[in-house]
């Protein structure tokens, strides 16, 4: 079962969920690793589709496969859309977890979230205090289906001796994100209200919920190379945390991105909208151990997210 180090070099490697945030981080890094990179458009499979995936993956037969297909949101979006979060993120670990096991796939990984543990687990979370305590309401759909994806990932390991694991990011940001203003995460959320109000001259800029909330940042970029470090050095049931073992108030995150956007005016607060966990920080010492930290700052990635941002902005307006 355990082949570490497992060689990435001249295999056939499918990055599920390929134009999503995650999935393209992954895409760019695999770029240095001399893999045959296999990735499929919705319109031709879409990874809901049992039949066609199953069909797909005899015929590509990948040898190695990052589950990060994934229907994700905000705390809005996680709210709101409960069904369509269960289902979608159920099928896709199904669909893909069994067709990589029927096709012979050496190597996959899981990508879960933080949000599978406790709403108040003792912090820093360790990798095993899943299922000791309820979760956030917020997202439970999410959670259920990510937690489900990784008892797949145990269950495969345990019965057919397949080379699965599971890794748990904490909440991302960067390059690809989601700007919806009412369903993105809270990252993409805030760079884009403090650019339109610098742009506009708004004199105020309101943040949801009441700021006291804290969460641990990670630049997408960072996560893509933590999980190609995993993919290549990690054999085991136990899950691993990615993340970068610091977090931040909400209130404090709003000032530094209104800094790196240039966002000169007022901001206040709406207690009205959903803190949701009051805390998650991961305990990355597991992931210290396997020799991984985070390079980027939290500074520079809002930076770089800002540029990205701009970017995609400016290529979505031409
Ligand atoms: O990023 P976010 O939606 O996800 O919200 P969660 C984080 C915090 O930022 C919450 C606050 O306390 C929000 O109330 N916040 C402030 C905002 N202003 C805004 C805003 O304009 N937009 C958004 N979205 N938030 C999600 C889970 O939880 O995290 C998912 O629902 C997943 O399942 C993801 O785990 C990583 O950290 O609260």
């Amino acid at each position: 079962m355990a082949k570490t180090p497992f060689e990435l070099k001249g295999r056939r490697v499918f990055v599920a969920g390929h134009r999503g945030m995650v999935g393209s981080a992954l895409v760019r890094r695999l770029a240095s690793e001399d893999v045959e990179l296999l990735t499929v458009a919705r319109a031709e499979v879409d990874l809901r589709n049992q039949a066609a995936v199953f069909d797909w993956f005899a015929k590509k037969r990948p040898q190695a496969v990052f589950l990060a297909a994934a229907k994700v949101g905000g705390i809005i979006a996680n709210n709101t859309l409960r069904a369509e979060f269960i289902y979608d993120n159920l099928v896709l670990a199904t669909n893909i977890i069994q067709a990589s096991h029927q096709s012979g796939a050496e190597k996959l990984m899981f990508l879960g979230s933080s949000c599978i543990y406790p709403r108040l687990a003792p912090q820093p979370m360790r990798e095993d205090s899943m299922l000791t305590g309820p979760l956030e309401i917020t997202n439970e759909p999410y959670a259920i289906a990510k937690i489900a994806g990784i008892k797949m990932v145990e269950a495969y390991r345990s019965q057919y001796g397949s080379d699965f694991i599971s890794v748990m990011p904490t909440n991302l940001y960067g390059p690809g994100d989601n700007y919806h203003p009412e369903y993105s995460h809270v990252v993409a959320a805030l760079i884009r209200r403090f650019h339109e109000a610098k742009v506009a001259g708004a004199p105020e800029v309101v943040v949801w919920g009441t700021g006291t909330p804290r969460r641990e940042f990670l630049y997408v970029d960072d996560l893509a190379d933590a999980c190609i470090h995993l993919m290549k050095t990690y054999s085991s049931d136990e899950l691993v945390n990615i993340g970068t073992g610091e977090d931040i108030t909400i209130a404090e995150f709003a000032r530094m991105v209104a800094g790196a956007v240039g966002y000169r005016g007022v901001i206040s607060f709406d207690p009205s909208r959903p803190d949701g966990t009051p805390r998650k920080l991961l305990d990355v010492s597991r992931l210290a151990r396997l020799g991984w930290r985070a390079p980027t700052s939290l500074e520079d990635g809002i930076k770089l997210a800002y540029q990205a941002f701009l970017r995609e902005h400016q290529q979505a307006a031409e």
